[in-house]
């Protein structure tokens, strides 16, 4: 800063300097992922002084095409199913050697609500002072849109097709934060891509707090869910309007915080703008059983989370917080 000459305003030059992001542009993913739109809010608001373990799925094959890496951050790949279990290694390592960083362990929800769960119940219940961070898509999308214990009940995936036997997924969605809270970690919290400041705000709460944290984000797959790339936020907006995706925090096992919904929409809504529940508009009685069925799970969230509310929260913008606005400026 010595060198540069007394007409330059220092603190003009820092407001156009670059903010922090953990992930670069040049990446593989596609339109519209909510993946990559997820990973860039928790990298931004999680700043510099962290080390990533990322589990096999869409964000570590789009960001690492060899020989180039999307990350800015120091990030290593894990196996599918042991992401929290490197993540807790690394987290040993550093408090061995006296250092501050701070470790985030992330994964799909194949990674995390099935195949890695083992891993991720040993890290919280050992206490490891981690994030885990879950991106829940809603399938295995990386191997061609298979079903996952977190795909929703009625969506048709390569594995649950809607036919003459079934109106696509027979299981209901698994209930993974609950799961989680059950751990009676410090701090569990669900968020959406289509509120970044929210997901921001948990970010930097979970890190602050010394001890195992989780949170659960979903993140819209134009390309699993079948809607148009450029829909994906009002996508993710409408499944938190809707109630079947609930925003809510707990602490040490007790429901902490709720976002409410102050503009309730039907479940119908959601579903008309994806191709995987397209069959459910089908005139077809089992059709019109499915889509009472799936109001009625959304009923029952918005019920026992008391989810409906007219006051303005600061965390429901609305849409109005754009990616852009948003973010720290790092040092
Ligand atoms: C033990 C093991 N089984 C299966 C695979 C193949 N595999 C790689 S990524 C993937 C799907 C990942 O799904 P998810 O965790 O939901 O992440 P997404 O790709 O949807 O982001 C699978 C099945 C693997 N790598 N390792
Ligand atoms: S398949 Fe889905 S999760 Fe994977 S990169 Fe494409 S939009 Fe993202």
């Amino acid at each position: 800063m010595e060198d540069l000459p007394d007409t330059v305003n220092t603190r003009d030059l820092r407001k156009h300097q670059p903010r922090f992001s953990g992930l670069e542009s040049g990446h593989r993913a596609c339109l519209g992922c909510g993946e990559a739109l997820g990973a860039r809010l928790v990298t931004e608001a999680a700043g510099p002084d962290v080390m990533y373990a990322n589990a096999t799925g869409c964000l570590e094959v789009f960001t690492t095409a060899w020989p180039e890496s999307a990350w800015r951050v120091a990030w290593m790949h894990s196996l599918f199913e042991n992401a929290a279990a490197v993540a807790a290694g690394m987290e040993a390592a550093l408090k061995r050697q006296g250092k501050a960083t701070r470790v985030i362990a992330m994964g799909g929800d194949g990674g995390t609500f099935d195949i890695g769960f083992q891993a991720l119940s040993g890290m919280l219940e050992r206490g490891h002072n981690v994030l885990y961070v879950c991106f829940d898509n809603e399938a295995y999308m990386n191997t061609g849109i298979q079903r996952s214990g977190s795909t929703p009940h009625a969506a048709a995936t390569t594995t649950s097709p809607s036919g003459k036997m079934r109106m696509g997924k027979r299981h209901l969605k698994k209930d993974i934060v609950s799961i989680v809270a059950a751990h009676h970690i410090p701090y569990a919290a669900t968020a959406s891509v289509a509120y970044p400041s929210d997901i921001r705000k948990k970010v930097r709460r979970a890190l602050a707090i010394d001890g195992p944290t989780f949170l659960h984000i979903h993140t819209p797959c134009p390309l699993g869910w079948g809607h148009d790339g450029s829909l994906s936020i009002e996508v993710a907006r409408l499944a938190v309007q809707t109630g079947l995706f609930p925003i809510i925090e707990l602490e040490r096992g007790g429901l902490a915080g709720v976002m409410p919904i102050r503009q309730l929409r039907p479940v119908t809504d959601y579903l008309a703008l994806q191709q995987r529940f397209r069959h459910l508009f089908a005139d077809d009685e089992r059709a019109r059983e499915e889509l009472e069925h799936l109001q009625a799970l959304a009923d029952h969230n918005i019920e026992s989370y008391q989810l409906q509310g007219t006051r303005p929260d600061s965390r429901d913008s609305e849409g109005a917080d754009t990616v852009s606005r948003g973010g720290i400026r790092w040092a």
